[in-house]
């Protein structure tokens, strides 16, 4: 007969408490922080993480992987141009050709599969975090980032949040590119690399052209801030896409080499 292993409650505790302040105090000064648990900031931090860097994703909603989950509509699939194929395959996605080019894939597998080879890859993926503002240098460069647990942001309870170095940031919020609008709220005379130098907002969808903007929109928009995703889109006011998400995991791609160049130059 099993013997069941017997259960102290406090156990439980201090092995959460304990087995998390020792993770969470490995990254409290990152290579790489990423803003954002979607296709973008997943595809940046396995690649970063894979390169040896050391990187962790904040994502303020208790899941991972954003717009990928809801498909087109709530179709649970996503449409993959060819060109991103390689990325979807490096972590095992199975993806079905159909006409000229496109592959389609199960949403549910493409964010399961995307997260398990990240966090494979050494990432550290912290889910129910919200970034809710950067911390910065006495040149207004940003060195790291503020974060607060998603559910005190969403209750509106006015909880001071904690701090996390980071040699580079990345953007990867999506659509609202949420980092880079608190950057030029609570920044004054903050320009970003942008025609106007400001946060644009994303035009209407345009897919053919908000996919092929999207990984050369990619790019440090701000001291040590990248932009990455739907988030370089909509900085620079180019289009939206809908549910076809080459560009993200290209985007994603381009995010990392950009991060991995940036921590070469400054270390
Ligand atoms: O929106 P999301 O999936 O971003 P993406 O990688 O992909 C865009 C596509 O989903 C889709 C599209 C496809 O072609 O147009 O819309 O650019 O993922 C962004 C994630 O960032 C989280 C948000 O909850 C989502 O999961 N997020 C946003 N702001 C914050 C944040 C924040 N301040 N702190 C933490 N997480």
């Amino acid at each position: 007969m099993l013997v069941p292993t017997p259960i102290e409650e406090t156990q439980v505790t201090s092995l959460i408490v304990s087995s998390f302040a020792e993770d969470f105090l490995e990254g409290v000064n990152l290579d790489v922080a990423i803003v954002g648990a979607g296709s973008s900031g997943m595809t940046a931090a396995r690649l970063l993480a894979a390169a040896g860097r050391r990187v962790a994703v904040f994502e303020r909603n208790l899941h991972v992987g954003g717009g990928m989950w809801g498909g087109g509509m709530l179709f649970p699939r996503i449409v993959i141009q060819e060109e991103a194929r390689p990325l979807l395959e490096q972590v095992g996605v199975r993806l079905r050709p159909f006409r000229e080019g496109y592959h389609v894939a199960d949403s549910v597998e493409c964010v399961s599969k995307c997260t398990a080879a990240a966090i494979d890859a050494g990432a550290r993926v912290w889910v129910g975090m919200a970034v809710e503002d950067v911390m910065i240098d006495a040149e207004d460069r940003v060195r790291g980032i503020v974060i607060n647990w998603g559910a005190v942001q969403r209750a509106g309870l006015h909880v001071d949040p904690l701090a996390l170095g980071a040699r580079v940031v990345i953007d990867a919020s999506g659509h609202d590119c949420d980092l880079m609008r608190t950057i030029v709220r609570k920044i004054p005379g903050a320009r970003l690399e942008t025609p106007t130098g400001e946060v644009m907002g994303e035009r209407p969808m345009h897919a053919a052209a908000a996919e092929a903007h999207v990984a050369e929109l990619t790019r440090e928009v701000y001291p040590n801030v990248l932009v990455a995703g739907m988030a370089a889109n909509a900085v620079c006011a180019a289009p939206r896409m809908g549910a076809i998400f080459g560009g993200m995991f290209l985007s994603g791609q381009r995010a990392a080499e950009l991060a991995d160049e940036m921590l070469r130059r400054s270390a």
